[in-house]
């Protein structure tokens, strides 16, 4: 039976079962802000997100749902907000939903051949990330950035596409504007 799971609605937290927990501070983020100075310049101890997700099934069983959240605190480096790292599903023809709680934010999606666009996240906000497409989320506003998000168990996750190439273009501040700018 499925365990008494609680969405928070005023948080997004989810409690009342076991939940594998994420932290990434901006030391888990080397490489991944167009600013590497201002990225150094930063205590590498901040949090920048944390995500907890209920795995009900064995992670790459077939036929199986994740649920999951995700809290993205407010910060810049340089002109870049806050944000994910980023992946593909590693199982490509897999997508994902995802629902915005608090914040206001950005999802970015890069299809394959790395033609990207952005959709803006607010309360409330429902999002479906297509199979084929990589997916990273920055947090826009200067309050938390929460996210659910539900995916299939057997979607896996490839970082290493994106560590390595990036996304073709970054969402910046620009005259106060979150703004996707094409990488040179
Ligand atoms: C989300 C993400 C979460 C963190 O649950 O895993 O927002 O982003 P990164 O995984 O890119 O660090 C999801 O897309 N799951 O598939
Ligand atoms: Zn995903």
């Amino acid at each position: 039976m499925t365990p008494q799971l609680t969405v928070d609605f005023l948080t997004g937290a989810i409690s009342g079962a076991p939940l594998q927990e994420t932290l990434r501070t901006v030391a888990d983020m080397k490489g991944y802000f167009r600013d590497e100075v201002a990225w150094q310049s930063l205590d590498s101890q901040r949090v920048v997100y944390r995500v907890q997700a209920f795995l009900p099934v064995r992670e790459g069983e077939e036929g199986g749902l994740f649920l999951g959240n995700t809290f993205i605190e407010p910060g810049m480096v340089a002109d870049e907000y806050f944000m994910t790292k980023g992946h593909f599903h590693r199982n490509r023809n897999r997508s994902e939903f995802y629902i915005t709680i608090t914040g206001r934010g950005a999802l970015i999606l890069m299809d394959e051949g790395r033609r990207t666009v952005f959709e803006p996240m607010e309360p409330g906000s429902v999002h479906y990330v297509p199979f084929n497409t990589a997916h990273r989320v920055a947090n826009t506003g200067d309050s938390v950035l929460s996210f659910l998000a539900c995916w299939p168990s057997d979607a896996g996750h490839d970082y290493g596409t994106i560590a390595s190439k990036g996304f073709s273009a970054r969402i910046r501040k620009i005259n106060g504007v979150a703004t996707l700018v094409e990488e040179p």
